[in-house]
């Protein structure tokens, strides 16, 4: 039995240290801390389970919640006298929390971007942005992808104070899948729509982790997914040169950024790759052919989340790819943006992207002898209905 003494010592002990405890707290630091502890349980106001592991893979369980702050923002009074955004977002946090929740559907990412116009459109409500951004992305059957990369890329963009656009560049009929080419489409269709000063060439699931690897483009061409979870975070060329093939650092793949002018003077992408690989090391060696070199974010910055997939079916490994890449610096003044030819299905002006469906055909044209064209009505069914 303790004594009332040593009770009243108890006692003592205890408010001790709960006045330690307080006086940690009111220190900014503590203070970060005891919110980022708070905000882990915190659900986020979209659907059940976002929070949660239900989803494709693996959960990030650091960083903000990437639509904090976004409800905050309002329309300038007077837009005349609406003045540029700072050089620095002010809504800026670093790493992001990303989860990849089952139920997940189009309408509440909608919901969660008011802001965000016909076509997928945004610009800051507040300030004059610096910036205008077009997001191409090269697209067939992944829908559940898009609706992630959807979710997490318009509050990343708008926390960068960006003015920019989504564009999906959708391939109709199974014929066999052209990444490189239908981001030269990407880059003609979105550059007759508006004068974009940089263009983001964007796989579907690779999700940006961390805000400040800010979406404008730099003096060089720029490879964005530097560090993916898939490889450890490591440096993805070191990764590349060292488990596959390549004796250089010129590996551009995932997601890169290039101005109108880097496009053009490398001639923009190949258009003959058919299938997975090869198109990503042409892309780098294009770079260098033209007299550029490769910028990249920090690896702390760069850092992207894949979502598991397996290989596509019309997306199988391309046999050609090694004799392809090396004739490069015979064939990329001839194929590339000056070559490219497609048809275009439809342009749907989307709540949360422009869908550009295209008919790319086939390694023997447009119209191969043997080709059945697909129904136009199927074409324009995918994605976003
Ligand atoms: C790697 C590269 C990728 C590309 C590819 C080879 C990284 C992080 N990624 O990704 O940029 O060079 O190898 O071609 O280094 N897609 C569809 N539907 C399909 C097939 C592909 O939408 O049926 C699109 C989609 O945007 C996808 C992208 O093409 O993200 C690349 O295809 P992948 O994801 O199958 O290739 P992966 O992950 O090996
Ligand atoms: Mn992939």
């Amino acid at each position: 039995m303790p004594t009332l003494n040593s009770k009243w010592r108890y006692l003592f002990m205890l408010l001790g240290v709960q006045l330690i405890v307080m006086a940690l707290l009111s220190r900014e630091a503590y203070q970060k801390r005891v919110s980022y502890f708070f905000r882990i349980f915190r659900k986020l106001d979209v659907p059940s389970g976002i929070t949660g592991s239900g989803g494709a893979h693996g959960t990030n369980h650091t960083g903000a919640d990437v639509y904090a702050n976004l409800s905050q923002l309002v329309q300038a009074p007077n837009k005349e006298d609406m003045h540029y955004c700072p050089v620095k977002s002010p809504l800026l946090s670093g790493p992001i929390h990303i989860s990849f929740p089952s139920g997940l559907t189009l309408s509440q990412v909608e919901r969660k971007n008011p802001m965000v116009v016909r076509g997928g459109r945004y610009r800051p409500p507040d300030c004059e942005a610096r910036h205008r951004t077009a997001i191409v992305i090269p697209h067939r059957n992944r829908e559940q992808h898009l609706k992630y990369l959807l979710y997490y890329l318009h509050p990343f963009l708008q926390r960068q104070q960006l003015s920019y656009g989504i564009y999906i560049i959708h391939q109709a009929g199974d014929y066999t899948f052209n990444r490189a080419k239908l981001m030269n489409i990407g880059f003609r269709e979105a550059l007759r729509e508006e004068e974009w000063d940089c263009l983001y060439f964007h796989d579907v699931d690779l999700i940006p982790e961390d805000d400040r690897n800010t979406y404008i483009c730099d003096k060089n061409p720029k490879h964005a997914a530097i560090a993916m979870d898939k490889f450890g975070y490591k440096s993805v060329w070191t990764v590349h040169i060292t488990q596959l093939r390549l004796p250089y650092k010129g590996y551009f793949g995932g997601v890169s950024a290039l101005s109108p002018l880097h496009y053009l003077k490398m001639n923009g992408f190949p258009n003959n790759y058919w299938g997975w690989g090869g198109e990503d090391d042409d892309i780098g060696i294009r770079v260098s052919l033209a007299g550029m070199s490769i910028s990249r974010p920090s690896l702390r910055i760069g850092r992207y989340k894949m979502i598991k997939h397996k290989l596509d079916e019309g997306n199988e490994v391309n046999p050609k790819r090694f004799s392809l890449l090396a004739k490069t610096q015979q064939t990329w003044k001839l194929d590339g943006m000056n070559s490219v030819e497609y048809e275009l299905v439809s342009r749907e002006y989307l709540p949360l992207y422009t869908n550009i469906t295209v008919n790319i055909g086939t390694m023997h044209g447009l119209r191969p002898p043997t080709s059945k064209p697909e129904p136009k009505e199927r074409a324009e069914n995918r994605p976003g209905r």
